[in-house]
């Protein structure tokens, strides 16, 4: 199955965060990283305080069903907030299954694709920049919902 995962962090170090991340995913036995965006800082949603975070979007090959993707999504940000919580506060890591295999997918602990996607340019434009082709399911082209997201709310680093 096709994923895409959104990563996020906002950490003194936020980029070393990322890479972490994506270097445990890749070493899943079934998840293969087969795209990573460009990184792109934004400041937090909704003028929150604090630092500014990075974001990138990975697309990733995997024979896990969605709930297991989860699992160890969950398990990548318990890894990396254990180690970091105390010093730097609650944000360190937080991925997202943003889309799965063009299914549709609502459960207690699921929801895919991610609600809030389409209207984040932190996610929408690194997904567009590694796949101008995806349709988010129910919602249409990327090519189409770029045009909702201030691509100036971004910046890529
Ligand atoms: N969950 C449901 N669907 C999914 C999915 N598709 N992928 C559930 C991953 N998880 C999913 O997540 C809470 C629960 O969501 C999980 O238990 C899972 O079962 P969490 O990551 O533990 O909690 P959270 O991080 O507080 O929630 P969430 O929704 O990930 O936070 P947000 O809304 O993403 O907000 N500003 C900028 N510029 N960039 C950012 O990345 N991120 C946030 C976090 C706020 N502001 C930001 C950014
Ligand atoms: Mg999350």
């Amino acid at each position: 199955m096709l994923a895409y995962i959104g990563l996020g962090s906002n950490l003194k170090d936020p980029k070393l965060q990322i890479e972490t991340a994506l270097k445990a995913l890749n070493e899943v036995d079934r998840i293969l990283v087969i795209k990573i965006s460009s990184f792109y800082e934004s400041k937090p949603l909704l003028d929150m305080s604090g630092p500014n975070y990075i974001n990138a979007v990975c697309k990733v090959d995997t024979s896990l069903s969605a709930s297991d993707l989860l699992d160890v999504c969950q398990q990548i940000e318990d890894n990396q907030k254990r180690i970091r919580e105390v010093k730097w506060g609650s944000r360190t890591i937080d991925l997202d299954i943003l889309l799965y295999d063009q299914q549709i997918i609502s459960s207690d602990r699921l929801s895919i694709p991610h609600p809030e996607m389409i209207d984040r340019a932190f996610v929408m434009v690194p997904l567009y920049e590694i796949d101008k082709e995806i349709n988010v399911p129910l919602l249409g082209s990327v090519e189409k919902l770029i045009d909702r997201v201030n691509k100036l709310d971004v910046k890529k680093i």
